[in-house]
C-alpha cells in the first residue's frame, strides 16, 4: 500500500517514524506530506528523530510537499488540526482516487460534519490516546503509550473494510496498539468528554492536568463542562460512560505533571482547537435546542486569550 501521512506535527511524525519501522520488510511505501516545502526538504534530509523514555532512534522518511509529484494514495492518514482541514483537503486532491482510504485522526468531533465530495468514498475516523509532543521540527516524544481506535460512521464496501484492516495491523505491528470498533462515534464522543473537561481549562488558568484537581473553583468548574457534554451526548443518542467525570479526574490525576494539548497551542502561538471540542458541544446542544452555558462561557475565554496573541483574522 501506499500511504501518505499529512501534516509533519507531532502526530504525524509518530506515525511517520513508527509505521516507517514497523513494515521491516518494506513491504508498503509511506510519504510524509508537508505544505511547507522548505520544512519538508529539511524532514527529507534528517529524518525523524524519535524519543522514548531514554531511547532515541532516527528514521529516514520519504517527505513530499508536491502531492501532484506523488502519485494516488491507497491511505490518506490526516494528522492535520481541525481547523486546517478544509484547506488540507484541497491541498491533497491530486492524491486521492476512487479507492484511496480517507483515515481522519482530528481531536474533537467537528471534523465529523467535514464537506469530503462524494466521489472520495466513505471516510474512515480514528481516535487515539497515544501521547506525542513535538520537541522540534522532526523530533517527537512519545510521552505515553495509548490505543488507537478506528471505525466507519456509515456502511463501507468490503475493499474500504479490508483497507482499514491492515492500516489497523500496520499499526499493531508498529508497537502502537490499535483495534477497529463499530461504533467511533462512541469512541470519538467518549475522548471528547476527557478534552472538554480539561483542555481548555488548563489554557486559560495555565496550568498542568494534575493542577485543575486542586486549583480552587477549577474542579467544579470541570465538573459542570463534563455533565453538560454528557447531557448533549445522552440527549444525541450517543453512547459515552455515565461515569464520564470521574475518568476525565482519573486522567487528570494520571497525567498530573502533563501540559494539555491546548495549553501547548497557547504557549507556542498557535490557534486552539476549542472550537473541535468545547465548541462542537455547544453546537451540537444548540442543534437539540439545548443550551451549554458553561462550554459556551469557556469557548468565549479561549478565543479571548488567542485574541491576546493571534494576528487579525487568523
Ligand atoms: O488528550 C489530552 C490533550 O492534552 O489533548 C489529554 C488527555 C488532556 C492529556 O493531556
Amino acid at each position: 500500500m501506499h500511504v501518505v501521512l499529512v501534516g509533519p506535527g507531532a502526530l504525524g511524525c509518530l506515525l511517520s517514524s513508527r509505521l516507517t519501522r514497523g513494515d521491516r520488510d518494506g513491504e508498503h511505501c509511506f510519504t510524509l506530506l508537508d505544505h511547507n516545502a522548505k520544512r519538508a526538504n529539511m524532514l527529507a534530509a534528517k529524518g525523524i528523530r524519535y524519543h522514548y523514555k531514554d531511547e532515541v532512534e532516527e528514521s529516514a522518511i520519504s517527505v513530499s510537499s508536491t502531492p501532484s509529484e506523488t502519485g494516488l494514495a491507497d491511505v490518506v492518514i490526516l494528522c492535520v488540526k481541525s481547523y486546517d482541514l478544509k484547506g488540507c483537503l484541497g491541498f491533497c486532491s491530486p492524491l486521492l482516487g476512487p479507492d484511496t482510504l480517507l483515515l481522519f485522526l482530528q481531536n474533537g468531533v467537528a471534523h465529523l460534519e467535514a464537506q469530503i465530495p462524494d466521489h472520495y468514498g466513505t471516510p474512515a475516523f480514528g481516535t487515539t490516546t497515544e501521547g506525542a509532543n513535538l520537541l522540534e521540527t522532526g523530533q517527537v516524544r512519545h510521552a505515553g503509550k495509548g490505543l488507537t481506535q478506528f471505525g466507519f460512521l456509515k456502511e463501507v464496501s468490503n475493499e474500504a473494510m479490508e483497507k482499514l484492516q491492515q492500516v489497523t495491523e500496520l499499526f499493531n505491528q508498529s508497537g502502537l496498539k490499535a483495534r477497529m470498533t463499530d461504533d467511533i462515534l462512541s469512541r470519538l464522543w467518549t475522548k471528547l468528554m476527557v478534552n472538554t473537561g480539561i483542555n481548555g481549562l488548563t489554557a486559560i488558568l495555565g496550568c498542568t492536568n494534575g493542577e485543575l484537581l486542586t486549583l480552587p473553583g477549577a474542579a467544579a468548574r470541570m465538573e459542570r463542562l463534563v455533565e453538560e457534554a454528557l447531557k448533549v451526548a445522552l440527549a444525541s443518542n450517543i453512547y459515552v460512560p455515565p461515569d464520564s467525570l470521574a475518568i476525565t479526574k482519573d486522567v487528570c490525576a494520571k497525567t498530573a505533571t502533563n501540559i494539555s494539548s491546548m495549553l501547548q497551542d497557547v504557549r507556542a502561538g498557535r490557534r486552539t482547537e476549542i472550537d473541535a471540542i468545547n465548541g462542537a458541544v455547544v453546537a451540537a446542544a444548540r442543534k437539540l435546542g439545548m443550551f451549554s452555558p458553561e462550554n459556551m462561557k469557556l469557548v468565549a475565554e479561549v478565543k479571548e486569550l488567542e485574541r491576546s496573541y493571534l494576528p487579525p483574522g487568523r
